[in-house]
């Protein structure tokens, strides 16, 4: 499915701005149909943004369940003849989208696009009622799991990831128009030997098989550098200028549909040549050892919740760029494909998570479940069913970034249950999925504490070794010396193993302004020895070769006795403003690079 975009041949418009809402507590609107008409008895609501926080009421808050919402576009008239599509870039946990009175789509889960061809009930120059149910329920059969109870006053959700359940229309909503001919999927490969670098590219045409396909790939300055023809082909470009860490230099592919002298499509495509490989211990882009300096981050704001922001992207890149970082991870879940779009063009590194966090009922039961114990994977709860899910959601995953050359490394999961035979088999299939879905880029899944090298088990399906430890913080809490002797021993144990290692996480709870001589946790002192305390110990094992400071900024939670005000572990607060921690980082990362 590729992206919308305004070309020679196809257009595009936002459907964004207040839309129509209404909660749906007694799961009423399927039955009466509330696509028919007008949404009746609602408010109106922001797109894109969660729901959640824009009014004052806890009912909208909490609400567990369907949401419902509804607009009206008009069809542009210069449309006629064109195929046009309705497409939405996230909505989360699951939606159902009617057009007038017809259901166009139905999609399981909160952070890939879907679409709908609307040809048939959109008629050019006509409005159109939109209406679309959000549902946010987790369950063990979705990604990420949870449990919903009814109790007496009312249904609870009950989920094992540490950030607040947002839900809505999260990102754009677009409507847009193509040829009926038309180019629907690119997939780019590239390479570099010396100073020349190759293009391989394969594309699909829907509805004109007899129709050739032409490629042009031109430069930055705009000069045409290779050409090709036909639906697969390789693009040599002499004297390369390779994508790199900190440059993000794009070459730009113009793909044409054509018949004869006429081009039926054309699809432009940004296009960065780098290589990425692992070898031994080491990381390597084009070769050359790579370094992972930055966070793990969450899409998380204040009112906005996890709607998409362009202002907050660009400041976020640009605190992120004034710290020294070169990477982050998408944790926990797929972000906005602007957030890819501008790491490719600024030369950012990113490892690119699924919504699989939470798997793993030992971290559930006991820091975040409320006490409840589960097997994590059993016919009753994490099952197959559910690992069709968590599949489904790779290959949205992989087929939605797989042309971003920012992104390196895929990581199907986060903290979960690694040390049962029950674990290998429900990821073995999954690491196979994802490789052969994509053989360019390596693969792994993030390891929690509890899985010491001795007891993971699932290690020899990754190629590079991802680590979220909590040395100083967890464990050892307030004893750093304590902490480094054993974050040390750790390290060498994983080491032994021959593959990079990068620790995904690592981190301090701080409330900004809490000062304390000496250092104790919870205040800035502290994190910032916590800090200087991992780095020593990283910097003695050759192994590891990145760093993620967990978490860029303070982010929302849902309510609980380890929390206050949601997770602290920011080095940024959630508006952005610098704990001191920003600025022991800014001097290590500037010196380092
Ligand atoms: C973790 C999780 C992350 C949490 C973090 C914490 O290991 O991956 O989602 O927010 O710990 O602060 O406890």
């Amino acid at each position: 499915m590729l992206r919308p975009q305004d070309s020679a041949t196809r257009e595009r418009r936002r459907v964004e701005g207040l839309w129509l809402f209404r909660l749906d507590p007694q799961a009423r609107g399927h039955a009466d149909r509330w696509w028919r008409g007008r949404l009746a008895e609602a408010r109106e609501v922001p797109v894109p943004a969660s729901y959640n926080d824009v009014f004052a009421d806890a009912a909208t808050r909490d609400h567990v369940g369907d949401a419902w919402y509804q607009t009206t576009v008009r069809v542009p008239r210069g449309w006629a003849g064109q195929r046009v599509v309705l497409r939405f870039d996230a909505v989360t946990h699951r939606a159902v989208v009617w057009v007038d009175e017809v259901e166009v789509a139905r999609h399981e889960g909160g952070y890939t696009p879907f679409e709908a061809d609307i040809t048939e009930v959109a008629r050019p120059g006509a409005e159109i009622r939109v209406t679309v149910v959000v549902n946010n329920e987790l369950t063990w059969q979705s990604v990420p799991p949870g449990i919903v109870q009814d109790t007496a006053t009312g249904r609870q959700q009950i989920y094992f990831h540490d950030f607040f359940n947002y839900a809505g229309l999260h990102r754009p909503v677009w409507l847009y128009s193509t040829p009926r001919a038309h180019l629907s999927d690119v997939t780019v490969v590239t390479a570099l030997a010396g100073t020349e670098g190759t293009v391989d590219y394969r594309v699909d045409v829907t509805g004109g098989d007899d129709l050739a396909v032409r490629a042009v790939l031109t430069d930055a300055e705009g000069t045409a550098v290779a050409r090709a023809t036909g639906t697969a082909g390789v693009l040599t470009v002499a004297d390369v200028h390779p994508w790199r860490p900190g440059e993000g230099y794009l070459y730009d592919l113009l793909l044409e549909v054509v018949d004869g002298a006429e081009v039926v499509d054309a699809y432009s495509l940004p296009v960065g040549v780098r290589t990425v490989e692992v070898r031994g211990t080491k990381f390597l882009i084009n070769g050359e050892p790579f370094y992972f300096t930055g966070f793990g981050r969450h899409e998380d704001l204040p009112v906005r919740g996890k709607g998409h922001d362009d202002v907050f992207m660009v400041h976020d890149f640009a605190l992120m760029e004034w710290t020294g970082a070169n990477s982050f991870r998408t944790s926990h879940y797929p972000y906005a494909e602007e957030v890819l779009d501008y790491a490719d063009r600024h030369g950012f590194v990113v490892i690119d998570e699924t919504a699989a966090v939470g798997q793993n009922t030992a971290i559930a039961g006991g820091i975040v479940g409320g006490g409840q114990s589960f097997p994590t994977f059993s016919p009753e709860t994490i099952n197959d069913a559910s690992r069709e899910i968590h599949a489904q959601a790779i290959r949205e995953l992989v087929t939605r970034d797989k042309n971003h050359p920012s992104v390196v490394l895929w990581c199907v999961a986060n903290e979960p249950e690694s040390t049962t035979p029950a674990s290998v088999e429900y990821f073995e299939p999954l690491f196979a999925l994802t490789r052969k879905l994509d053989p360019t880029r390596p693969v792994g899944y993030v390891n929690m504490l509890l899985a010491t090298p001795d007891r993971d088990l699932l290690r020899p399906l990754a190629d590079v070794i991802m680590l979220n430890r909590y040395w100083g913080w967890y464990l050892n809490t307030g004893d750093l010396a304590g902490a480094e002797s054993n974050w040390q021993a750790e390290l060498e144990a994983w080491a032994a193993h021959g593959r990079p290692i990068i620790v995904t996480e690592y981190g301090a709870d701080t409330v900004a302004g809490l000062h304390t001589v000496p250092a104790a946790p919870w205040s800035e002192e502290y994190q910032v020895e916590y800090l200087e305390m991992n780095h020593r110990v990283f910097d003695r094992v050759d192994a590891v070769v990145g760093e993620h400071v967990w978490n860029f900024a303070d982010f929302a939670t849902k309510p609980g006795i380890m929390r206050v005000d949601g997770n602290k572990k920011g080095v940024f607060t959630r508006d952005r403003r610098p704990k001191s921690a920003a600025f022991a980082l800014r001097r290590r990362w500037h010196s380092a690079t």
